[in-house]
């Protein structure tokens, strides 16, 4: 049986079973795209639902996983060098689960390092800006009367979308075949759509390409599981 008992993070989110991966997560965009790889690529893992709303990724326990305070993160029990092992960054995690199963990456070195661009493009440009949208149009930021902010926000996600639009002529999937890309960014587009309720601003209904792909990306059972992991304690 694995000892995780180094990793500080378990003394406040106790392990039950340690030989299996361990996800420190909440249900957002970043958080889903971790547990929708996992659902994908059939891993077992133990998921621990940490509160963002208050404020757990930033205690003592957590930031010793990962020192920038936010989810998801992980700990594997066989990780590199069969040694347990602890990562942070959601892309990062989902480039590492490629490589330990060989799934959801092409395996030709030049799809793979193209691949590896579409996740830097959302993890750089998709998730910082969607994100931002959702603050100044849905949340705390609509109480700012300048909408300067939230205009920026919007047309810059309206040109990212095109970005996806252009990419998806012609292709089922942003690489033809599922990877990790199109995961990294089915949540953002989703949320960008129902909980942030931005589409009017965004131009949603002139797109064609990306509203079915989400619509062929939210039908995989994998992503329906995963992207309602965890679930929230009673
Ligand atoms: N670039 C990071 C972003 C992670 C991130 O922003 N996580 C948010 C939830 S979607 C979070 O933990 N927020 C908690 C907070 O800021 O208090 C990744 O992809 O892992």
């Amino acid at each position: 049986m694995a000892d995780l008992s180094t990793f500080p993070i378990t003394t406040r989110w106790p392990v039950e079973n340690p030989d299996i991966l361990q996800l420190f997560t909440c249900p957002t965009p970043n958080g889903t795209k971790v547990s929708c790889t996992l659902e994908e690529m059939g891993l077992p893992y133990e998921a621990h639902f940490i509160d963002i709303w208050k404020n757990e990724t930033f205690t003592p326990e957590f930031v010793t996983l990962n020192p920038n305070g936010k989810i998801p993160a992980i700990i594997d029990p066989d990780g590199p060098g069969g040694r347990p092992f602890g990562l942070f960054e959601s892309c990062s995690i989902m480039i590492y689960l490629t490589d330990k199963t060989g799934l959801l990456m092409p395996s030709d070195p030049a799809r793979r390092y193209e691949t590896i661009s579409w996740l830097f493009f959302q993890a750089a440009h998709v998730g910082p800006f969607f994100g931002n949208l959702g603050y100044f149009h849905k949340y705390a930021g609509t109480a700012i009367e300048d909408k300067r902010p939230r205009d920026r926000f919007a047309n810059e996600t309206k040109r990212l979308l095109q970005v996806l639009e252009t990419r998806l002529e012609g292709r089922e999937w942003i690489m033809d075949e599922f990877t990790v890309a199109d995961i990294s960014m089915l949540g953002w587009v989703n949320g960008t759509i129902t909980w942030y309720e931005a589409g009017p601003i965004i131009g949603w209904d002139a797109l064609k390409n990306v509203p079915a792909w989400l619509e062929r990306g939210l039908a995989r059972p994998a992503i329906e599981r995963g992207m309602a992991v965890p679930a929230r304690p009673e």
